[in-house]
């Protein structure tokens, strides 16, 4: 029988394991799905030993982000030279399938579903090809294998999927060139007889959707999928952008159904950067009103913020962090502007000479695409502004002495303290060895 291992890799070797990471691989589960009559084995690299040795007919390795890539093309080679054959896939394989290629035997570019039945009919002939590419898929035959992991090694072993696909295409983002500037979504039964299945009532699931509501013409179907999600009484929590703030009855059924968590792409109170971005949309006139609507309705707000925009000046940070304590936020996530392969401000860096490494730094310098690295020349600061104030943010919210603040922390936990209380304390660890750390991984 047809044996494929999957690998989650880490960011760089990871040889102290874990007992207990937070999620597991949902792509990973999904390409699984893609393979039902094939023997599928899924490994994380934090969790897991890699076996090198073993016998796969096909061993795959997803490249969802950048900075994991050059650690990727490390395991791929390894594979390579145990006479395996290996294909990658995942955001930055798909934006760069040319590099990848270099690496592996094979390259998935985009979406998975609608070239699985051709790779599987391929690695019988013994005769893969070099890309796989295929049209955006029905969401409906996208069917994640969850049955092949063992739960206990995850804190939330459920992630769902309810759509793909952003028309928005902001400028650092590369959700609309990898899935497409069309909204789809499952059909609701797909996930409602899932959850059946699995017996979740009352159980906690994360949705990865890069916006579970959809575009605003959308959220009738929206509160459809909400209505379906009551009986369950999940608690759930899921990613959707500042405009749910006028329409309080989405919020109402949201919160019915379970939420109590939003991730939200807030990126700066500064209206010009929006704009310099391609997100000016994004209602920052109602970024307090919204994390009022959302707290009182026992939704807690978890904030992304960028910092390093173009009409960003020192004061940014500032004024970014008052704005996250005043309005009660539970977890903030500051990253530095990122020039992700595949988007347009990739491309426009690339094109004016505003990224610091130089075309022979890659595919390493990919490391430093994490968001926590300045990986090219602000206009309105210098690095050194950027690395400063990136550093005082984290200290100024999450504390940065020896001993968590343990207040702050249990009030920003109370509504959902077993989401809440594990990530405010790794922040805050984050944020007392945030020198250390940079220092550490640092190149240059
Ligand atoms: C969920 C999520 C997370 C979760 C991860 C949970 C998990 N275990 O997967 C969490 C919250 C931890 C997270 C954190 C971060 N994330 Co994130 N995350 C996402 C998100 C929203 C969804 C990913 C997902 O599961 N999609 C669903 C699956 C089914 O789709 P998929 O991964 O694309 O897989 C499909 C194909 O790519 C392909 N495929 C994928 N892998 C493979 C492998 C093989 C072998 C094959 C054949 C095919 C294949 O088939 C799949 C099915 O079609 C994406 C945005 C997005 N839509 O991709 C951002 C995204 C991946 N994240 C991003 C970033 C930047 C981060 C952070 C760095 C943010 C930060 N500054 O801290 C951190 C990094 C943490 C870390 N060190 O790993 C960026 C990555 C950009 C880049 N090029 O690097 C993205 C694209 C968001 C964005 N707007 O740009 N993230
Ligand atoms: S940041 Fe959000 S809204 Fe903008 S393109 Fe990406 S997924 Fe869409």
């Amino acid at each position: 029988m047809t044996n494929i291992l999957l690998i989650n890799p880490a960011e760089r070797e990871y040889v102290k394991k874990e007992k207990k990471i937070v999620f597991p691989s949902l792509a990973l589960q999904t390409v699984a799905g893609c393979f039902p009559e094939v023997e599928v084995q899924i490994l994380n690299e934090f969790t897991d030993e890699i076996p090198y040795s073993e016998k796969y007919n096909l061993v795959g390795i997803t490249i969802n982000m950048t900075a994991k890539a050059p650690h990727a093309y490390e395991l791929a080679k390894r594979f390579k030279e145990a006479g395996k054959k290996v294909i990658l896939g995942g955001i930055h394989a798909s934006a760069l399938p040319q590099e990848a290629l270099k690496y592996a035997d094979s390259v998935v570019v985009g979406e998975v579903e609608s070239v699985a039945p051709l790779i599987i009919k391929d690695l019988a002939k013994g005769a893969l090809q070099k890309i796989y590419s295929g049209p955006h898929p029905d969401l409906h035959f996208s069917k994640p294998r969850r049955d092949i992991e063992d739960k206990k090694k995850f804190h939330m072993p459920y992630l769902f999927e309810r759509s793909r696909g952003c028309p928005n295409d902001c400028h650092f983002c590369s959700v609309t060139r990898q899935y497409g500037p069309k909204y789809r979504t499952k059909p609701i039964e797909d996930i409602t007889s899932e959850l059946d299945d699995r017996n979740m009532a009352g159980k906690a699931i994360a949705f990865v959707d890069n916006n579970i509501v959809g575009p605003p013409h959308d959220y009738s179907k929206a509160k459809e999928f909400f209505k379906a999600l009551i009986p369950y009484e999940t608690k759930w929590f899921g990613q959707f952008d500042t405009r749910v703030e006028q329409d309080d009855e989405l919020l109402d059924i949201m919160a019915e159904s379970g939420c109590r968590a939003g991730f939200i792409g807030f990126e700066t109170i500064e209206k010009k950067a929006l704009e310099s971005i391609g997100k000016k949309w994004n209602l920052i006139d109602k970024f307090s009103s919204l994390c009022y609507k959302l707290h009182k309705r026992g939704i807690g707000v978890i904030g992304s913020f960028i910092f390093g925009l173009d009409s960003d000046t020192p004061d940014v940070f500032q004024n970014n962090v008052k704005f996250t304590k005043k309005n009660g936020i539970e977890i903030v996530l500051f990253t530095k502007l990122t020039p992700f392969p595949g988007t347009r401000l990739y491309d426009e860096f690339k094109e004016t000479g505003r990224m610091l490494f130089s075309d022979s730094d890659y595919p390493d310098a990919w490391k430093y695409h994490d968001g926590e690295h300045t990986v090219f020349k602000p206009k309105n600061m210098s690095i050194q502004d950027l690395d400063d104030g990136y550093k005082w943010a984290y200290k100024e919210f999450y504390g940065a002495g020896n001993i968590p603040p343990i207040f702050s922390i249990l009030k920003r936990s109370i509504k959902f303290p077993k989401l809440y209380i594990p990530i405010n304390i790794k922040f805050w660890d984050y944020s007392r060895k945030i020198d250390k750390e940079l220092k550490d991984k640092r190149l240059i």
